[in-house]
């Protein structure tokens, strides 16, 4: 058994953000990685098309003024294998390397004795403080259809694609799911297969990337002011970096805002959403902007039989996270790439050649899985956490999440979750989120450390107070009228309930201080360490 401080689990932004600061506040810190590469989501992820929907200026670390001075980014939305190459130069610079463990799968933790005995496929470790840096989308979801075991050709998931990476070139591929990936998937498979068949569910309300490469002028632009950049964001109500509206889509006059969408649609990527402040709290608010989107769409595609199946209906625009796609929908213009709506013919399952629906076999050589994940809970649950008294946080999971502020769970003391439910993590720029996370919890142990406490852990009073005050922030928006991961609905059977924080980087900020000023407020920190 190793003895450390902390245990981080998860090798990805987060993990490795938790790894730098806390090595540097003086603890012994390992971090455990079951996969065999560091990076997390952006390991995983390696298909084709693959990358990040935030602007690379924005995704990226903030605490350190000279590294994000140095980092060239070459695209405004940054590939998978560009971010790899930027967390590489992260471990590389800080020397993060050193505490990662990989292949090392954590299975099971006990807290006992004031800390965590942590149970792994790799060896055992003992720890006083537990840190979730697990992510939000990072167990992959499979269909689960019947018959794949008599399939001939290969199956694949989006989130685990082969490292090798996978030649297409005159293959007759098949994509389940139209969700983020599904949507930068689509057009890049388009290139290479010979023929590419698209089965979709829920038809989305997709943005356009407008990527491009940096220039130097627009890199030297954001460098001369990034601090502010970065603090901006961190006021903002999702962390990115530009300015929201504070009118209302239905204060404006319709002219005026049909020339607003026109302006923001192509520039603000999934900022979108903040075009007018109110596009997800009115539902009129809302279905002017859907109504734009949707003519966007149709605008795309010059096959007018298939807009009946593209143009998304009956949700509203933004509650279901929209992709930022390039060239998504123009991609159904071609005449090897067919759409199947499986709202009208559902895939039964697999047959040896391909994909069976209601009304006939697709034959396939490869069938992708898009079909997302079991999110912002998947991996909290996967391994067995037994808190106080041999609860485990199934058991106290069973109706849905429940956290205090995103950070911890009642009865789960010296346990901690970066970017978790209850947290806005889920609709912000991640990043920020986990970096305000980070060092939050950082705050709190040094707090702890200070007071010679040995046990932090939160009220039941304050979990559920901020259970209840997440659901009101909620149900005052949008959000819960589509079938989506926001709600549970990821997974069959999964409680519904909203899971992220809607209250906004800044507003959550706030919550966060008031936390600290009233002497952490709803924690409880307790036991002589000396
Ligand atoms: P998402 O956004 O959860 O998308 C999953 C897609 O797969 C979505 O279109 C689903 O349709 C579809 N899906 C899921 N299960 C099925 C089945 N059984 N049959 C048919 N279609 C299915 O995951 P992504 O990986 O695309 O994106 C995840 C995040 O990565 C994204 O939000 C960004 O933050 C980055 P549905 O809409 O549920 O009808």
């Amino acid at each position: 058994m190793t003895d450390v401080d902390v245990v981080v689990v998860g090798a990805g932004f987060a993990g490795l953000r938790a790894l730098h600061t806390l090595r540097e506040r003086g603890y012994a810190v390992a971090v455990l990685e079951a996969g065999d590469g560091i990076g997390g989501v952006w390991h995983w992820n390696r298909y084709p098309g693959a990358r990040c929907d935030v602007r690379s200026h924005d995704y990226s670390y903030g605490f350190d003024p000279d590294l994000e001075q140095e980092w060239r980014w070459t695209e405004r939305y940054a590939t998978q294998p560009e971010i790899l190459r930027y967390v590489d130069h992260v471990v590389e610079r800080f020397d993060l390397a050193r505490d990662v463990h990989l292949r090392t799968r954590v299975t099971r933790m006990v807290f006992r004795d004031a800390g965590w005995d942590v149970e792994t496929t790799n060896g055992a470790w003992r720890a006083r403080f537990v840190v979730m840096a697990t992510g939000q989308l990072s167990i992959p979801k499979d269909p689960e259809l019947p018959g794949q075991a008599d399939y001939a050709g290969t199956v694949l998931h989006t989130a685990r694609w082969p490292r090798e990476g996978i030649d297409l070139t005159g293959k007759r591929v098949g994509v389940i799911g139209t969700g983020s990936s599904g949507t930068q998937l689509v057009p890049v498979v388009a290139e290479q297969a010979a023929h590419l068949t698209v089965f979709q569910r829920t038809p989305n309300f997709s943005i356009p990337a407008t990527n491009g490469p940096v220039s130097d002028e627009e890199d030297a632009a954001v460098k001369a002011v990034y601090r502010e950049r970065r603090e901006a964001a961190r006021n903002s109500p999702t962390g990115l970096s530009f300015p929201v509206s504070r009118e209302s889509a239905l204060e404006v006059d319709p002219e005026e805002r049909r020339r607003h969408y026109d302006v923001q649609w192509p520039t603000t990527g999934f900022g979108f959403l903040l075009a007018y402040r109110d596009l997800m709290l009115d539902e009129a608010a809302n279905a002017t902007v859907a109504d734009f989107v949707r003519e966007k769409i149709a605008a795309k595609v010059t096959k007018p039989e298939l807009l009946p199946h593209l143009l998304p209906e009956g949700y509203p625009f933004g509650a279901k996270r929209p992709p930022v796609d390039s060239g998504y929908f123009e991609t159904f213009n071609r005449d090897d790439v067919e759409l199947v709506d499986v709202r009208d013919t559902p895939i039964t399952g697999f047959t040896e050649h391909g994909l069976q629906t209601t009304e006939r076999e697709v034959e396939l050589d490869v069938v992708v899985f898009a079909t997302g994940f079991d999110a912002m809970t998947g991996a909290l649950l996967k391994p067995e956490i037994v808190g106080r008294d041999g609860r485990t946080l199934r058991e106290a999971w069973d109706a849905g999440p429940r956290t205090y502020l995103g950070l911890q769970v009642a009865g789960f003391p010296n346990l901690f979750v970066v970017a978790g439910p209850g947290s806005p993590s889920l609709l912000s720029n991640v990043l920020l989120s986990i970096e305000q996370h980070v060092d939050w919890i950082a705050d709190l142990l040094d707090a702890a450390g200070a007071r010679g406490a040995e046990v932090v852990e939160v009220t039941a009073e304050a979990e559920a107070g901020w259970v209840a005050h997440v659901n009101e922030r909620a149900e005052a928006t949008l959000y819960p009228q589509a079938r989506s991961y926001y709600m549970g609905d990821d997974v069959p059977g999964k409680p519904r309930v909203f899971t992220p924080y809607v209250g906004g980087v800044r507003g959550y900020k706030r919550i966060l201080e008031r936390v600290v000023a009233d002497d952490y407020d709803g924690f409880v920190l307790s036991g002589a360490s000396r």
